[in-house]
């Protein structure tokens, strides 16, 4: 009888056990839930962004003085306008590395004009002239719908959204043209020539759309439509913006994309747009830029034909733009 009992008392204290065991497995799975921050902003629509990232794309390759590129422009302007932004396009003169004469067209809008705290969005809208990273058809230009679309269709997206669930801020978004007319390379880091990348930044930040120009900060996006990115903190964004990159990976963190923001300080870009926004414009800026973890370089399609729709995957697009509007409406 006692032998009994002392079984039965042991049967229970194994059966507790494993019922505590049970209940600790659920409570170490709960750090996992995304807890979405309850900030009012509105939904990103990333197959509003997609289409418009094809759109362009659609027009061919997009690089100055070429046709598909005057067309592209006015697309651009326009679409801006229909959302009921004020938009214009900046145009200056400039000249690449081998001595061609090119009209840059900067394409401008703005939102709450009258504001003082505003953010500065940017992408570069141009298609690289040329494929010097492919080893078929390098003279031929390329689409680039990655390097250059991608960044744009999801401030088109934004913008739109911003017409629609108005914010408090005033928010200019700017697309550069010329970023990709740069002198080829065999290096990835080229110090000497980061003078002949980025015309159109260069051009606006000598010659802003206002005299008085102010923005407290900037973000730009360059090359973030591509499956599985890896956003790291790029050098020259850690170097004049530290704080931006904080704030906005940490937001990103918090809307459950911790796989495609990663507080990791990479060197790899050796000029963007955002180097002469920070440098000459004074607005700290920072580089939202897919950095491969395989090659340590940009995505495998840079500057190669490959550089096609088929890079562009929507799951990235809408991590990167809701983590935009995140940003932008928590600044209220
Ligand atoms: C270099 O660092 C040489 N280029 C980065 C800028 C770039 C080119 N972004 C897109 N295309
Ligand atoms: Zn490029």
């Amino acid at each position: 009888m006692k032998t009994k009992l002392i079984y039965f008392t042991i049967l229970l204290l194994l059966f507790a056990c494993e019922n505590d065991h049970e209940k600790k497995k659920k409570t170490k799975t709960e750090p996992n839930v995304v807890h979405t921050p309850e900030i009012e902003r509105p939904e990103f629509n990333k197959d509003s962004a997609y289409t418009y990232i094809q759109q362009q794309v659609d027009f061919g390759p997009r690089f100055p003085n070429n046709e598909a590129h005057g067309k592209c422009a006015s697309f651009l302007q326009k679409k801006l306008a229909s959302f009921g932004w004020i938009a214009n396009i900046q145009e200056g003169k400039s000249r690449t590395f081998n001595n061609k004469t090119i009209t840059i067209k900067n394409i401008i809008g703005e939102y709450k004009p009258e504001k003082t705290k505003r953010v500065l969005l940017f992408a570069h809208w141009d298609s690289r002239p040329f494929a010097d990273q492919d080893n078929k058809d390098m003279t031929q230009p390329i689409l680039g719908a990655n390097d250059g679309a991608s960044g744009v269709g999801i401030l088109l997206e934004v913008a739109r959204q911003i017409s629609i669930h108005k914010p408090e801020i005033g928010v200019d978004i700017i697309f550069f043209d010329a970023e990709d007319y740069g002198q080829p390379s065999s290096g990835m880091v080229i110090e000497n020539n980061s003078e002949t990348w980025c015309l159109g930044s260069q051009y606006w930040a000598r010659n802003r759309h206002k005299p008085d120009y102010k923005a407290d900060y900037g973000i730009l996006l360059d090359m973030v439509g591509s499956a599985n990115a890896y956003f790291t903190h790029e050098s020259i964004s850690r170097n004049y913006a530290p704080q931006i990159l904080q704030k906005v990976w940490s937001n990103a963190k918090q809307l459950g994309y911790g796989n495609y923001f990663v507080s990791k300080e990479t060197y790899f870009v050796g000029v963007d747009d955002h180097k002469f926004v920070n440098e000459i414009a004074g607005i700290p800026s920072i580089d939202i830029i897919h950095h491969d973890r395989f090659t340590g370089n940009f995505h495998p399609s840079w500057h190669t034909h490959n550089d096609n729709m088929d890079v562009i995957d929507k799951s990235t697009i809408g991590a990167v733009g809701e983590t935009l509007l995140f940003t932008l409406y928590s600044e209220q």
